[in-house]
């Protein structure tokens, strides 16, 4: 039975969402929110985290205090809990350090002159980091400094000895810190790999051993596997600059040829922006009728290129399968994480088709055309003629842009916050110190359909930038914020007098798109560079962090690794650790004495913004800083 108006908008706070969730019903396209429905009610020893499967003497399921409150093999609540938790945050770990490698070996090859289709675009970034992972780059020629900087992180995937060298960027009480709980990240793969074998049968058992690895493992994703995807991505593509460009369903053109690039790494998605750019493809699609060739992006590998290269962004998470529904894009190109099989029957209702690239990631019903570092410039081109030939059939009678787009500021790396400083982060701390902004928030993450869609990113943002605080946002939360007209200067108005005033001075909107998932860990420098500027522990500064509609494992390993590097966060949705009591604990309460923050879980916005404002209030008082 179709949805009423009121039920729809239940689901979503944004008009484009509403209006296309109607004409996804009429075209008989099942969603994310129907399948969601379809799903209830969900397993409850699942969503406490109390199901093991990880052998076959399994599965089980626990029920403490009563006959079945051990597994078969003696495992109880809190060890099953724990070790659930753990596999979530390698898995996160891993696949955001996958995407780091995939970087690597692009540089590599950019390096060894094997590949035509990259290049290196910031060569001063390049140095840089050269030099601070120690790498001697006196008289060397760039591709030699390229070769010696991809020779040393690859060390670091599997790490021979010690630890990763961004860890140099945290203040040195917390790698004492981290010393001291032996959970100093060695390389990702390493950690992973123990965090696999921790949680085969018979191995870790105790709880809170498991949870410490887990933190290990998550810091090897922040301040290893994403800070190399971050780092790595700004030297072959270009280090973010403030750019303005434009956001929601209204960004697809009803004259044009639409691709949208959906995934995370920017690999594919700048080799198919090069061959949408080639003037004779333009020439090509008015040859075949439109007025040009029109690419937008979804999530991640969207934020990428609009952080770096100010393409407009269609939607997040939950609006991949409505995009489709517009029956104007011609073509989806993914590479990997979080695309939704779910979007295979979306494309087989309209002329839209679906192209995987990546050998990890392949969708049975969609098209495979493989990316190399070697072929991406030839495989971009058949693309972008696949998109020719395909608009030549799409049902213009089934067309719907739901409404206009909204402008937005983007680009906003360390490098960039720094220029707009005026060099040196003396102002921004300055205006810390005055009160003018009385903290920094860092909202990321998903969309998932227990939340309704952007209702928490964009409440909790309005309610923290009225209050001073200072917001930076990545993945989906950042869509969902430029969506709302929060990432232009304009939005000040919404802020309190002092974070206003800063912002009309330096021109710069309240929240500031920092980029993709991978890109949080550009806030974690950040946050180190502040700590040693002011000479103290991350912990210590008057910062919060928040997934307020997270869904993905990789959301777990994110919010570990700043509660580990001192942050306290706040989640919107529960992790599936409430069936133990110790776990659950220690995740709300007990961390904060053993790495000086903790996760608070709140499905409120305004409650979690008031959580966030009272810890960045006590951390102030801490300081001597006006509250
Ligand atoms: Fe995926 Fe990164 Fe989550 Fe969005 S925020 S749903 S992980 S795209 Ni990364």
């Amino acid at each position: 039975m179709a949805r009423s108006q009121e039920e729809i908008e239940e689901l979503s706070i944004c008009k484009d969402a509403q209006i296309m969730i109607e004409k996804a019903e009429k075209d008989g396209v099942v969603t994310v929110w129907d399948r969601f429905k379809a799903q209830q009610p969900q397993c409850t020893f699942c969503k406490q985290g109390l199901s093991c499967r990880n052998c076959s003497m399994g599965p089980c399921r626990i029920v403490p205090g009563k006959a079945r409150s051990l597994g078969v093999c003696g495992a109880n609540a809190d060890t099953i809990v724990a070790r659930n938790f753990g596999r979530g945050v390698a898995a996160g770990a891993a696949a955001h350090s996958d995407h780091g490698r995939d970087l690597l070996e692009t540089l590599d090859a950019v390096a060894n002159s094997e590949t035509q289709s990259y290049e290196i675009r910031d060569v001063d970034k390049l140095l840089r980091i050269a030099k601070e992972l120690g790498i001697n780059t006196e008289g060397k020629e760039t591709l030699q400094v390229a070769k010696d900087l991809s020779s040393t992180l690859f060390d670091e995937f599997g790490i021979k000895k010690g630890n990763i060298g961004f860890t140099m960027r945290v203040p040195e009480v917390r790698r004492k810190l981290w010393e001291s709980l032996t959970i100093s990240p060695r390389g990702v793969d390493r950690e992973v790999v123990e965090m696999m074998h921790r949680t085969h049968m018979g191995v870790d058992q105790d709880p809170v051993s498991l949870l410490l690895h887990a933190a290990r493992v998550s810091l090897s994703d922040g301040w290893g596997g994403s800070m190399v995807a971050t780092e790595l991505s700004d030297i072959l593509f270009g280090t973010p600059k403030p750019v303005e460009s434009k956001v929601n369903l209204g960004v697809l053109k009803e004259d044009e040829i639409n691709i949208l690039v959906h995934g995370h790494s920017p690999i594919v998605s700048e080799a198919v922006l090069t061959a949408v750019r080639d003037k004779n493809n333009i020439e090509r699609a008015r040859a075949a009728g439109a007025k040009g060739i029109n690419l937008a992006g979804l999530c991640c590998t969207g934020n990428e290129l609009l952080m770096r290269q100010g393409i407009p962004m269609a939607g997040n998470h939950l609006m991949t399968e409505l995009a489709i529904a517009t029956g104007v894009v011609e073509l989806v190109i993914v590479d990997y994480q979080c695309i939704m099989p779910g979007l295979i029957p979306a494309m087989n209702c309209y002329h839209t088709k679906m192209v995987t690239t990546s050998p990890k990631a392949k969708f049975p019903g969609a098209e495979h055309v493989e990316f190399s570092v070697k072929n991406a410039r030839t495989q971009a081109q058949k693309l972008v003629e696949m998109a020719i030939e395909l608009y030549k059939k799409r049902d213009k009678n089934r067309v719907l842009i739901p409404v206009e787009p909204v402008s937005m500021m983007s680009g906003f790396s360390n490098e960039a916050i720094l220029e707009a400083l005026g060099g040196s982060l003396a102002p921004l701390l300055d205006a810390i110190k005055s009160g003018k902004i009385r903290g920094v928030a860092g909202l990321v993450g998903c969309n998932n359909p227990r939340r309704k869609h952007d209702y928490c990113h964009v409440t909790l943002t309005k309610e923290l930038i009225k209050n001073d605080i200072l917001v930076l946002g990545t993945g989906c939360s950042a869509v969902a914020m430029g969506k709302a007209g929060l990432y232009m200067p304009e939005a000040a108005s919404l802020a309190g007098t002092g974070l206003s005033s800063v912002c009309k001075a330096l021109n710069i909107p309240p929240a500031l798109h920092v980029g993709s998932c991978v890109d949080n860990s550009r806030i974690l420098h950040l946050c180190g560079l502040v700590a040693k500027e002011l000479g103290v522990d991350i912990s210590d500064l008057p910062v919060a962090g928040s997934a307020p509609e997270w869904y993905s494992e990789k959301a777990l390993s994110i919010g570990l690794y700043f509660v580990a590097s001192g942050v306290y966060t706040v989640l919107g949705v529960t992790p599936n650790i409430t069936g133990s009591k110790l776990v659950t604990d220690l995740a709300l309460n007990g961390l904060t004495n053993v790495v000086g923050a903790c996760f608070a879980v709140d499905t409120d916005p305004h409650k979690m913004a008031e959580l966030m404002i009272n810890h960045i209030n006590k951390k102030r008082k801490k300081l001597n800083l006006p509250v």
